[in-house]
């Protein structure tokens, strides 16, 4: 990590906490009947959605899958909005209509989670085509899933970026289960960002993607290169999601030995063990931090439990009707 100030390396441990905070809450609030609809959880995954957010532009553009919260919050969602959305309440950043997997905030470059798996790919595609056309240095970063590379859309849209040389990052976050489905049994190539040479782009791998100095390090060159007008590249980062897929799985299909040892690999032990070795920050600074993210994820659920349901006319605003 070359040249990372304090104050950067206190930000991005700020928003993994937040990311942390913000999902165990919301696991405890769904059971309370606070969150309705489902609700998919990326604790455990935090590094790779902060430590490459982390060297975006506010006008670079990104597309979640269904398990984006830490990629809002990375991409600097409000989240007393976001608390809001998910308790279906007016001033959610969607008005209370959409909830968990339809989280956008334009304004900051994020065009959404969505529900539909491989949903965003195409749509990047499209984002880095006009980001091209007008001539802006600006990229678009497209967060998946393993499961979601073996649909079509995928490798449609890494083809027609790939020929059109459009800035656009395939970020695949590889928990190793597309549900219950083990990628080993879905696929027949031990690693997905090889696909990049099919479509003659580079392919670049993070092994360890709870770490999050290794994740910074590696997308801060692919950032560099697709900024430059190089072209797509596909970056495939190896990490593992603690609970189950969503707040409705009985986690069956996985052992607690597995789940029990990757929490030994927890990206924010990790982080905290470096900033400390390295004499970045204390244990005291950081537990500062921690109580900052808790509290304002707090505030966040009284921000949301005081807030009005939505109007029925609502439901008429935004949508096209001819
Ligand atoms: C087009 C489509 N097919 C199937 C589903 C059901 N579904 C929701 S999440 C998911 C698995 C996605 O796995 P992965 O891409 O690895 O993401 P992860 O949940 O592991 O983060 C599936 C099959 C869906 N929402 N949309
Ligand atoms: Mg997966």
């Amino acid at each position: 990590m070359k040249k990372v100030s304090k104050e950067k390396h206190l930000e991005i441990f700020y928003k993994m906490q937040l990311a942390r905070d913000f999902d165990m809450k919301i696991n405890k609030l769904v059971r309370r009947g606070f969150v309705q609809g489902m609700t998919h959880f990326s604790v455990g995954e935090e590094a790779a959605s902060v430590g490459s957010i982390i060297h975006l532009r506010k006008d670079d553009i990104i597309f979640s899958n269904h398990r984006g919260h830490a990629q809002c919050i990375a991409k600097e969602m409000d989240i007393n909005a976001m608390m809001a959305e998910l308790a279906g309440k007016v001033t959610g950043v969607s008005k209370g209509r959409g909830g968990s997997m339809h989280l956008a905030d334009f304004k900051n470059g994020n065009y959404g989670t969505n529900g539909i798996v491989g949903g965003g790919y195409a749509l990047g595609v499209g984002t880095a085509f006009a980001q091209k056309y007008n001539n802006t240095d600006n990229i678009t970063v497209v967060f998946s899933g393993d499961g979601a590379t073996n649909e079509g859309s995928f490798h449609e849209s890494v083809n027609m970026a790939a020929t059109w040389k459009l800035p656009v990052i395939f970020f695949i976050i590889n928990n190793g289960y597309g549900i219950s489905m083990d990628i080993k049994k879905a696929t027949n190539t031990p690693h997905l960002y090889t696909r990049a040479e099919a479509y003659g782009i580079p392919g670049h791998y993070v092994e360890d993607g709870n770490d999050v100095v290794k994740v910074y390090n590696e997308f801060e060159k692919i950032v560099d290169y697709v900024r430059k007008g190089n072209g797509p590249a596909i970056i495939e980062v190896v990490s593992y999601r603690w609970f189950g897929h969503s707040t409705a799985d009985a986690g069956v299909y996985r052992t607690k030995e597995e789940v029990d040892s990757w929490k030994e690999k927890d990206p924010m032990k990790k982080y905290r063990e470096f900033l400390v070795k390295k004499k970045i920050a204390t244990n005291e600074e950081l537990d500062e931090i921690v109580k900052r993210s808790e509290k304002e994820v707090d505030d966040a659920v009284e921000f949301a439990k005081n807030s009005p349901d939505p109007t029925l006319d609502i439901a008429y605003e935004d949508v096209y009707v001819d």
